[in-house]
């Protein structure tokens, strides 16, 4: 790359000026250019990857006892129960957006007085993508680049792990979805006018 050659070379940035003056036919065309450089430079800063809260809605819940997984407020509850091995909080069409960067959530864990083996857990496509089976609470965040454009099976589930007490609880909240900056079509107009409104003027001058 010619131009980078230059650009690395600080000697070397004043004949590549000089060249874009020769194409432009002016300095004007070179501040323009500087200044559309300016602009683009602080829409990217403006356009940052940004979380959302996950759509829970094509959610469901997995259990033969009533009310042992719930949610509500974006905040998944599970109780242990006596009959069921393990409770699903579960979208088996789970589609994945093409700019999906990260998912994270935060949970916390309590095991009953003789629940030693019991663990929480969540999943993609049935692989455990984490879990933890110690008492407690905190931030989850995996990375979903992987998985983008993709429809996938997402569940989070609090699972028996063999002992015979059924006193474990568990929720997941905050569960937010993070993606990369895409430009709107409303920018993606400004930035064209103003690109015509540049050559137009730049026409006017010549
Ligand atoms: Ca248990």
């Amino acid at each position: 790359m010619v131009i980078a050659n230059h650009i690395s070379n600080g000697k070397k940035l004043k004949p590549v000026i000089n060249r874009l003056n020769i194409i432009g036919g002016s300095k004007m065309f070179t501040k323009r250019i500087v200044v559309l450089g300016a602009v683009l430079f602080a829409l990217g800063l403006a356009a940052q990857a940004h979380s959302a809260p996950l759509d829970l809605s094509g959610f469901s819940v997995m259990e033969n006892v009533a009310g042992s997984v719930t949610q509500s407020g974006g905040t998944i509850s599970f109780t242990e129960n006596s009959t069921d091995a393990a409770l699903y909080f579960y979208n088996d069409f789970f589609v994945v957006p093409n700019n999906a960067t990260a998912l994270s959530f935060d949970y916390s864990f309590a095991l009953g007085e003789f629940d030693a083996g019991d663990y929480l857990q969540s999943n993609i496509d049935y692989v455990e993508s984490w879990y933890t089976d110690l008492p407690g609470s905190g931030h989850v965040e995996f990375d979903m680049t992987a998985f983008q454009g993709q429809t996938i099976v997402l569940d989070w589930a609090l699972i028996w792990g063999g002992d015979d007490s059924a006193g474990s609880i568990g929720s997941i909240s905050n569960i937010d979805l993070a993606v990369s900056p895409v430009p709107e079509p409303a920018t993606l107009l400004l930035i064209g006018s103003g690109l015509a409104g540049l050559v137009g003027l730049q026409r006017k001058k010549v």
